[in-house]
């Protein structure tokens, strides 16, 4: 049997700005771009939300709901510090720590747990530790899975801790909505609520076909999930740095619309990889390698941090057409991006459930 932590931050940019700046302490605090500059809520401190103001919501809802609210622009440097701060505090627990993002994690503690101490006593220490050493507080969520501690971390907050021991977790999920399941996101939520499927417990009661008829492989997969059945490892993984896709050619070539039509095509790949990971970066790089195998890299840092495909090609671009001159001609090329601030805003639907790891 395993046990597993899911600790996540409280209101992490807006905590960390009452953090920084005393006098919002206790304060309705919303981190954000600006109404004028049609932003919307990053994070919203829990004062803030007492008047019904959520991360997503555009700045100027939230600021018709609490006109007191204070707005805050985010400060990404800032809360990679901190995230930084609270990953160590983690694997000094355990190496085994998977960050979600920049605010929250997995770490599986079962060695600790096999050397005499009970999870609830870690969890309680960890949350001393990171409030200690950090001023901040996070909610945690004990289980056996990744699935249901994530859950759980999420049902006591502000500063909750909330325990499912072993052979409590189908009644722990049962009466849940089935928008708290791993993977279940608002457009598969609607669907499912339209066939009268509402709790978690409606989905472990469905016929497996009928749910595999409608949402195929993934039906199965939710399935699994409401009877509580999830193996997936956590996956240590350092921060990503630089995300980047190359390819060599099957033959040298020197020609430019070729040559950006590859670029082209790497930079969505990139792109698809930073939207996934929800980074953006501010430095563009080309790399490229000559007939002779001589090989190099060119880069730019821009003024703003892009994700897009069309950004990073138009600057990727760019670098490629400084470096055709002469008789070139290239054997490889890759794009890449790094000087990474966590994009604001998250995909509509949860990331993909990678499936290999589950059953
Ligand atoms: N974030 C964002 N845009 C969103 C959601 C989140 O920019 N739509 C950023 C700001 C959040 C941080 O990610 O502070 C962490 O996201 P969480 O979902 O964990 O939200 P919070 O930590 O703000 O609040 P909670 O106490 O609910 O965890
Ligand atoms: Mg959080
Ligand atoms: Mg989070």
């Amino acid at each position: 049997m395993r046990h597993i932590l899911h600790a996540d931050f409280d209101a992490f940019y807006a905590s960390v700005e009452q953090l920084d700046n005393p006098t919002l302490h206790g304060k309705p605090v919303v981190v954000g771009g600006s109404a004028e500059g049609r932003g919307v809520v990053a994070s919203a401190s829990y004062e803030a939300r007492e008047f019904g103001v959520r991360s997503a919501m555009p700045m100027r809802t939230a600021q018709r709901m609490c006109p007191q609210a204070i707005r805050v622009g985010a400060r990404f440097d800032r809360y990679r510090e901190i995230s930084q701060g609270v990953m160590s505090i983690f694997r000094d627990l355990t190496p085994l720590v998977e960050p979600l993002s920049l605010d929250e994690a997995y770490l599986d503690v079962t060695a600790v747990v096999d050397n005499g101490r009970q999870p609830p006593e870690i969890a309680a220490d960890l949350k001393r530790r990171v409030k200690y050493e950090l001023g901040l507080t996070i909610s945690v969520g004990v289980a056996t899975s990744k699935s249901i501690a994530k859950i759980a971390s999420d049902m006591d907050k502000p500063d909750g801790l909330t325990v499912v021991a072993l052979g409590e977790e189908r009644a722990f999920l049962a009466p849940l909505p089935i928008s708290k399941l791993w993977g279940v996101g608002p457009k598969t939520a609607e669907r499912l609520i339209a066939e009268g499927v509402e709790t978690i417990a409606d989905i472990a009661g469905c016929d497996e076909e009928w749910l595999r008829e409608r949402f195929g492989r993934h039906g199965a997969q939710m399935q699994r999930l409401a009877l509580g059945q999830d193996d997936s490892p956590v996956v240590v993984r350092r921060e990503t740095k630089s995300v980047s896709a190359e390819t060599t050619f099957a033959r040298d070539t020197g020609d430019p619309d070729e040559l950006q039509e590859v670029v082209s095509r790497l930079s969505q790949r990139v792109a698809n990889q930073l939207r996934r990971k929800q980074l953006q970066g501010r430095t563009v790089k080309l790399k490229l390698r000559l007939s002779d195998f001589t090989t190099f890299t060119r880069q730019r840092t821009l003024p703003y941090a892009v994700q897009s495909a069309e950004d990073l090609s138009q600057s990727a671009g760019e670098l490629l057409r400084a470096e055709l001159y002469g008789r070139r001609r290239f054997r490889l090329v890759g794009v890449g991006v790094s000087g990474f601030e966590q994009s604001e805003e998250l995909p509509e639907e949860p990331r993909q459930l990678r499936f290999s790891g589950f059953g």
